[in-house]
């Protein structure tokens, strides 16, 4: 008996002709950077990314092609990548109305913005975000995530990065996963503590039988590597939370979550806040702090979440 074929997710790329959109899709199907020709209509295709199944529309970026079907492709997509030519900027005028275009045509999609051709160009991102008028999206649609990447799909920069953002905030956005986070905490990867947020308004006595006795030691555990030969257990369950654990380089990042959130998405939060965190103060992270105190912008991981994962990830209040 035949199973039922997976669920394809439909995902537009769009942008002007000559951006390097099919090949791009080319790439990702082969690996290579190869030949092609410029589209006429539009190709389809299906691919895998991480475990999700998605179907292709790769529009050509001509103008009459524009207008004759972007409207209803990107409109009907659960994901847009948009793709400039950072060569070519005298047509970055024309690439940004379009932009705006498929914008309101579709509120919801998560978005993807890849500058290519950045092994023929500097590509100067902050000035692009503004020629693109990118920190208006917020205020346009409140819940879409989106990012800006730089890529050449020529030399294969960047192109892992973005397709890891892009997968897992379409896998989010379809999934409706969420976390409640009841609070989050940073150590260094030898175990001392820097950043300490809870949020939860349970009564402490509540929080001191549940938590506090196992998540010290459970934490020191998981520092220090005892737990399992590969960095053994990760995650902790009391009575009424989860906690999660993850490490890298230099900081390791525990989130205690209610027992109804998801705990591979409590993961990927925590990844992303480590990885976040070590790539925006890549310093020497004594550098931080004063009189033996750590000093993080104030709000700086509460700004973070929201910003990232939106309604993903609910912080308790
Ligand atoms: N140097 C360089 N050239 C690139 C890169 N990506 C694409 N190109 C070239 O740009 C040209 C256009 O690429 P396509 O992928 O056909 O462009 P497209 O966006 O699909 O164009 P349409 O189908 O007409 O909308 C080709 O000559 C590609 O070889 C890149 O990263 N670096
Ligand atoms: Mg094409």
């Amino acid at each position: 008996m035949q199973g039922f074929p997976r669920k394809r997710i439909p995902i537009v790329i769009v942008g002007l002709e000559f951006a390097g959109k099919t090949s791009f899709v080319l790439r990702l199907q082969t690996g290579e950077f190869g030949k092609t020709v410029p589209t006429s209509g539009l190709d389809t295709e299906i691919l895998e990314i991480q475990g999700n199944l998605f179907q292709l529309f790769d529009l050509g970026g001509h103008e009459r092609f524009r207008e004759m079907f972007w409207k209803e492709y990107v409109k009907l997509s659960q994901g847009i990548v948009f793709m400039i030519d950072a060569n070519d900027l005298e047509k970055l005028d024309t690439a940004v109305e379009w932009l705006w275009k498929c914008l309101k045509w579709n509120p919801e999609a998560p978005l993807m913005i890849l500058a290519n051709k950045a092994d023929l160009t500097h590509i100067e991102l902050p000035k692009l975000i503004d020629k693109v008028k990118l920190r208006r999206l917020p205020h346009q649609s409140p819940t879409r995530s989106f990012q800006i990447f730089e890529i050449s799909v020529k030399t294969g920069m960047n192109i892992d990065r973005a397709l890891n953002w892009f997968s897992q905030k379409i896998a989010l956005s379809i999934a409706k996963k969420y976390i409640k986070v009841e609070g989050i905490y940073l150590f260094l990867r030898t175990g001392v503590p820097i950043v300490s947020h809870l949020f939860m308004n349970q009564p402490e006595s509540a929080m001191d039988n549940d938590i506090v006795p196992g998540f010290l030691n459970a934490i020191n555990e998981f520092a220090s590597g005892m737990m399992g030969s590969t960095g053994g257990l990760d995650s902790l369950i009391t009575e009424n939370y989860s906690i999660v654990m993850v490490k890298r380089e230099k900081l390791l990042c525990a989130i205690i979550t209610d027992k109804k959130s998801d705990l591979s998405l409590a993961r990927m939060v925590a990844e992303s806040v480590v990885t976040h965190l070590e790539e925006t103060f890549p310093h020497q992270l004594t550098k931080y702090q004063i009189n033996g105190k750590y000093l993080f912008p104030e709000n700086f991981l509460v700004n973070y979440l929201q910003q990232e994962f939106k309604e993903n990830v609910v912080i308790s209040t």
